[in-house]
Parts: C-alpha cells; sequence; structure tokens
C-alpha cells in the first residue's frame, strides 16, 4: 500500500487550503472528509464569511491577515472570478467595548485606515441602520466578505488537477503515530502518510484527543430575511457590519442575491453534545433574539424570514485559536478551535500548515496561537 508524504483530515476553509499548497509543494497529498465538502454540515456555509483586518480580537492577528488578503487574491487568479468582495465592514459599538476599542488598537499598531462616525451620523451615513445610543461606529473600507463554498471548492479543484487524491464520505474513526508513519483507519479501510495535518472544525476534539485544551461546540445559527428595500443592498453600498450592542452582538452582510438579508448572533450559542454535531435544529429563542435585533437597528428589512442555516463555533477557553506542531507528535500539525471567526485566515492557516508538514517550520506569524499558550 503506498505512503502518502501527507494526509489531510478535514478538506473546508483550512483543509481545502491546505492540500493545494500541499500539492503547489509537490507533495504526495491524499485529502479526508466524513462529508463531500463544500458541504452545509460543518462550519463552512451559508454563502458568506466575513474579512477585516483591523482586528479587534487581538492585533497580533493583522500579520496573518496581511497573508491571509494575499492567498485571497491568489485564489481568486486560480478561480478565475472574484471570491473577495470589498464591501466595506461597519462596525458598531461603546467606545471602550471590545469591538471598538480592539479595532482601534490593532489600527494604531498596525497604521490600518480606518473611518469613524458618531453616533449621530451613522443613520445619516448608512440610512437602513438604527444605532443604540452611546456608540461609536468604525467603517473599513478594505474589508468585506468572502463567497465560502466557491473558496473551498476552487482550492479542492486545484489541489485535484495537482494530483491530490481526495476521499469524500470517508470519516477517520481513529489514527496512530507509528513513528515513521501515521495510520489512519477509515470504516473498513487504512491510510498511510508520513505527516499528517488536521483540521477537523468541530470534530478535531475527538481526533486530537492528547492536547489537553477543551473545545466546546455551540450550534449557531444564520438567518435570511427579504428586502425590498435599497437600503440594504451591495448595489446601494450597504457595508457588511457587525454591531455589539446591551442585548449582544449581531453581524449581517448586505443583500447580494434574492436570498434577502442574512443576520446572525456572534455572542450566545448552544454547546452541542458530540451524538449532534451537524444538527439543523433551530432554536426559536435564538430567532427572536436575532429578530428584536432586526426591529431596532434595522427598521426597514422585513421580518419574513426566507431561510435557515445552522453551522457550529469551536471554541477555545480564550476564543482564539489553535494552530501548530503537536508537542507529542511531530509529524502531525494542527488548526482547531477557529472560535467562530476563522474562515477568513483559511488561505493563510492553509499555507502555514502546508510549510510545517512539508519543512518543519514556517515564516507564517502563528506563535501566538501554539497551544502551549495553555500549559
Ligand atoms: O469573523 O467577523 C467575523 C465574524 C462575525 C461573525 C462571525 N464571524
Amino acid at each position: 500500500m503506498s505512503v502518502y508524504d501527507v494526509a489531510v483530515i478535514g478538506t473546508g476553509g483550512v483543509g481545502s487550503a491546505a492540500l493545494y499548497h500541499l500539492a503547489q509543494a509537490g507533495a504526495n497529498v491524499i485529502g479526508l472528509d466524513r462529508f463531500a465538502p463544500p458541504h452545509s454540515r460543518g462550519s463552512s456555509h451559508g454563502d458568506t464569511r466575513v474579512i477585516r483586518m483591523a482586528y479587534f480580537e487581538h492585533p497580533d492577528y493583522v500579520p496573518l491577515l496581511q497573508q491571509a488578503y494575499q492567498g485571497w487574491h491568489a485564489l481568486e487568479e486560480l478561480a478565475g472570478k472574484q471570491l473577495y468582495f470589498p464591501t466595506g465592514v461597519l462596525q458598531i459599538g461603546p467606545e471602550q467595548g471590545d469591538v471598538i476599542a480592539g479595532i482601534r488598537q490593532s489600527a494604531t499598531k498596525h497604521n490600518l485606515a480606518i473611518e469613524s462616525f458618531t453616533a449621530s451620523e451613522i443613520p445619516r451615513t448608512f440610512p437602513g441602520v438604527q444605532s443604540p445610543e452611546n456608540v461609536v461606529g468604525i467603517l473599513e473600507r478594505d474589508a468585506g466578505y468572502l463567497l465560502v463554498s466557491e473558496c473551498i471548492a476552487t482550492y479542492l479543484t486545484g489541489a485535484k488537477q495537482l494530483g491530490t487524491t481526495l476521499l469524500a464520505d470517508t470519516p477517520v474513526e481513529r489514527w496512530e503515530d507509528q513513528g515513521n508513519e501515521f495510520v489512519l483507519y477509515t470504516t473498513g479501510n487504512t491510510v498511510r502518510a508520513k505527516q499528517l495535518v488536521i483540521c477537523g472544525g468541530a470534530w478535531a476534539a475527538q481526533l486530537i484527543t492528547d492536547l489537553g485544551v477543551p473545545l466546546t461546540i455551540l450550534r449557531k445559527h444564520l438567518y435570511w430575511y427579504a428586502n425590498e428595500s435599497p437600503h440594504y443592498t451591495a448595489q446601494s453600498k450597504f457595508p457588511v457590519f457587525l454591531m455589539e450592542t446591551p442585548q449582544g452582538i449581531y453581524y449581517g452582510f448586505p443583500q447580494i442575491d434574492s436570498q434577502g438579508v442574512k443576520l446572525a448572533r456572534h455572542d450566545g450559542g448552544e454547546p452541542l453534545a458530540h451524538a449532534k454535531l451537524h444538527s439543523q435544529a433551530e432554536d426559536n429563542a435564538d430567532q427572536t433574539s436575532v429578530e428584536n435585533f432586526l426591529s431596532r437597528y434595522l427598521p426597514r428589512l422585513s421580518h419574513q424570514r426566507i431561510r435557515h442555516a445552522a453551522c457550529m463555533y469551536t471554541l477555545t477557553p480564550d476564543q482564539h485559536f489553535l494552530l501548530g506542531t503537536h508537542p507529542a507528535h511531530p509529524g502531525l500539525h494542527f488548526a482547531s478551535g477557529l472560535s467562530g471567526h476563522g474562515f477568513k485566515f483559511a488561505s493563510a492557516l492553509g499555507m502555514a500548515l502546508a510549510d510545517l508538514a512539508t519543512t518543519g517550520q514556517t515564516s507564517a506569524p502563528i506563535g501566538f496561537l501554539s497551544a502551549t499558550r495553555f500549559s
């Protein structure tokens, strides 16, 4: 049986990017996924994902985002079409809140262009938005959204064209580190590889059991509302937005097609037992919370819900990613615990994992995401 140079478990956002970069580096690669990506049972579906640079979560993400933007532009060249849409991202919240204070910190440290609006300027500039009192708005113009499934499909097609073997609908039940190679056990089959990359999303906790970092899986809901108002469309330059309110953090996208305006709540979420991963069950309390947000802050948008999807966040204790090489298995490299804000980084994380698996090191600025911060 042939031994691959690298096996990648999980071929969603990060895994598909890793596969492509591994194949480009000349590695003999196999990708395995429990479903057939791009699919709607993990954390990389629902049409769109936010991408922004003045990162409120921590300034250390900015250099990685600079690489990620380059990666997405390169992927657009490969796809021969637009995958990143710079609609701008408007973030609203109290001046001292996590979002606004965090954006200002990143923008100052990395000299990023942002524009500020007072609470009364927000509805004058963005007539669809009614902002809470005592907030400010920050617009980052070179930010927007990515087409999530198209990004994954482009990476997978590119990887396949470079000779990658893709096994869909093939869950990996367990793996063994045999010292000189890894053995992956699927239903009724085994795969051997010299290096292993795990990008298992919500399934990572089962696949990497000895990292000692607890992961919490949350089911999150996405809703699309019918829109007839010109104030929420991409054509009228309505941006992607994220708003920190006294009720929670909500975000949404301009209407880009007949599916209406996509809205969701970023905080909160229902912890999921392993057996219920990828369940699409709805949550009335979450929907009510999103519709209360809609009534208060997007007063010209209809309440007619036309679509719902559920996806998963995999949270680390500090909500920063886990990325790197496993301390006990030098040939195992992983990206895990992306904590609901990871997709925008997939192009850069995939490249970093490909570097680690092919050369044992990477120049990507990922040291701050090492699992050793918890030890
Ligand atoms: O990464 O900006 C983001 C985001 C917002 C909601 C979920 N992710």
